[in-house]
């Protein structure tokens, strides 16, 4: 059996990273965990080749390879998706379809072979079983949410690793809250589980012996949805890193009552985290509360913030605006709160109704829901009908965009952020600017010299030197970033 794993196309937004990318020399920021997971579970005599559309293209001969072509994807790559499946169909290949888009709306997918709803860890075995007897089905949905103890080490080694800014690995699935608009929940669960410390340290020994160094994203919901586990991972996982003279720093997201517990904030710092993705929203405790946030109403958020930044991890946080109760001046409220809280990578989306969410049957009760979302919160439309009047809620979303990521707000939040870091970290190998002389010299090139804000970047850069030499490698990825978010977002104002 000839396997052919397909990831579609990202379109082009704050989350590709795509004009960072390019100083390191990379085309893509993560590779497709969800791909090379399955591939894993698949039986080792079947051969596989997986083409990631982010960093090559998808040729005819790939197709005409493959017995069998599976695909993965988000809602952003729907499009892409439904081409790659009408291009195999034309060929006359079977094609299965799964990951979170068919999960919340598998209906749209019925032209695909097989369609896989939720996780797969029960389904493609028995798939497979069903696959050599004849009798496979077309839609496969798992009874119940798997224990992760079943998943394999994904297949890192169908990927050119090179081609990538970081790798990934997953610790645990779902999480405890219940936020409205949130479809991780309806897809993970609200019970979170967790590998085993072994299955993990298993999963970095594989990156390990295939070379990696430099950033692992943990692309956990919630890392600390079950707290009791990570208690029990990170001193292991320390232990392995020191072992291992700290081949990798790690990213995350989490939920903001990480601030209250310093134990775990302290071993974080020393497994080697760096930056950790909150979910803040908005400062407005009456939206907080329509958004079932409870836990971000219960803490003082720029304090929360602080607190994570005193652990020398950098926080970087998504933003909404749109809720029923935004207040008129949500736009400025949004603004100095992003500026106070030091956040550099401060991604600011409008309100979005996913399928199948909380808010999705809300809307639609209200009859207030317009159309499938394009998966893209950035791209300055609405899916709903908001309480604010429409234009004014993007004009605002727009201001907000066109403040924080010009160049004088950008480089004065890095400024401050790094200012809060009271240690600074050992930096993986890879990671080390004398290692990376290309890209520093490529970014020289780009934000001191043809750049039309370098007057800012050079005020920045001398300001690292002066006050931050130690931050000098982070300092210059926060560089990368804002151009990246300054690029995007010009192109939305146009
Ligand atoms: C890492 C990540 C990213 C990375 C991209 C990584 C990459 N290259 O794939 C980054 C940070 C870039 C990213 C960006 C975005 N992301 Co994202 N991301 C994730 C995250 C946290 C982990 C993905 C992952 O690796 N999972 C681990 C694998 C093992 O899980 P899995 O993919 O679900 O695979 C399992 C099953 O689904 C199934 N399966 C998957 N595919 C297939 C295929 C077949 C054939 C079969 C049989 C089975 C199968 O088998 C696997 C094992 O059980 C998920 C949340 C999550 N828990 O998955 C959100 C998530 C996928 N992202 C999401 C969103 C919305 C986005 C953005 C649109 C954010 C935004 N608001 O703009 C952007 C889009 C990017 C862009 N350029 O526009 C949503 C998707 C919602 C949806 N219904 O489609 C999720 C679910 C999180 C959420 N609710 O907010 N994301
Ligand atoms: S904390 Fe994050 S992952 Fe958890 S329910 Fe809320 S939005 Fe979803």
């Amino acid at each position: 059996m000839r396997v052919l794993l397909v990831y579609p196309t990202f379109p082009d937004t704050y989350w590709s990273f795509r004009h960072a990318l390019k100083f390191e020399g990379k085309k893509s920021a993560f590779p497709p965990l969800g791909l090379l997971t399955i591939s894993a579970m698949l039986p080792g005599i079947w051969e596989r080749r997986l083409v990631d559309l982010n960093v090559e293209n998808l040729r005819t001969s790939d197709i005409e390879w493959a017995d069998i072509v599976f695909v993965s994807a988000m809602i952003v790559q729907k499009e892409s998706l439904k081409e790659i499946v009408a291009r195999c169909k034309k060929l006359n290949k079977r094609v299965a379809v799964g990951g979170p888009y068919v999960s919340t709306s598998s209906e749209q997918m019925l032209e695909a072979d097989f369609i896989f709803v939720g996780e797969a860890e029960t389904t493609v075995p028995e798939f497979i079983e069903d696959l050599k007897r004849g009798v496979a089905k077309h839609i496969y949905k798992a009874a119940e949410r798997p224990s992760l103890s079943s998943t394999p080490v994904p297949d890192f080694g169908l990927i050119d690793l090179n081609r990538y800014s970081a790798m990934s690995v997953q610790y645990s699935r779902g999480c405890p809250f219940q936020c409205e608009f949130c479809d991780i929940i309806e897809i993970y669960g609200r019970v979170p589980r967790t590998k085993s410390n072994e299955q993990m340290l298993r999963e970095l020994d594989a990156l390990r012996a295939a070379d990696w160094r430099g950033l692992v994203f943990i692309v956990d919901d919630n890392f600390i949805g079950n707290k009791k586990n990570v208690r029990k991972f990170l001193p292991e996982l320390i232990e392995w890193s020191k072992r291992n003279e700290f081949p990798f720093s790690f990213i995350t997201e989490a939920s903001v009552n990480i601030a209250e517990d310093e134990v775990l904030l302290q071993m974080m710092q020393d497994a080697g985290f760096r930056r950790v993705f909150l979910g803040i929203e908005t400062p407005v405790g009456e939206s907080l509360k329509e958004a079932q946030k409870g836990q971000n109403t219960r803490r003082d958020l720029l304090e929360s913030v602080r607190k994570i930044q005193d652990y020398g991890m950098e926080v970087m946080a998504g933003f909404i605006v749109g809720f029923d109760n935004d207040p008129k001046d949500i736009f400025d409220r949004q603004i100095n709160f992003i500026r106070e809280s030091a956040i550099p990578l401060a991604m600011v989306g409008l309100l979005t109704a996913l399928p199948d969410t909380q808010l999705w049957h809300r809307l639609e009760r209200e009859g207030r829901l317009l159309k499938e979302s394009s998966g893209n919160n950035t791209d300055c439309t609405l899916n709903f009908i908001p309480k604010m009047d429409q234009t004014r809620l993007i004009e605002g979303y727009k201001a907000i965009l066109n403040n924080i990521y010009s160049p004088r707000e950008y480089y004065q939040r890095a400024l401050d952020c790094l200012s809060r870091f009271k240690q600074v970290q050992v930096e993986p190998r890879q990671n080390g600017v004398m290692m990376n002389l290309k890209t520093f010299i490529r970014l020289i090139v780009m934000l001191g010299v043809r750049d039309r804000e370098r007057l800012q970047f050079w005020n920045y850069f001398l300001r690292v030197i002066r006050y931050y030499p130690r931050n000098f490698t982070h300092s210059l990825t926060l560089a990368a970033m804002g151009f990246h978010f300054r690029k995007i977002t010009a192109s939305y104002l146009d």
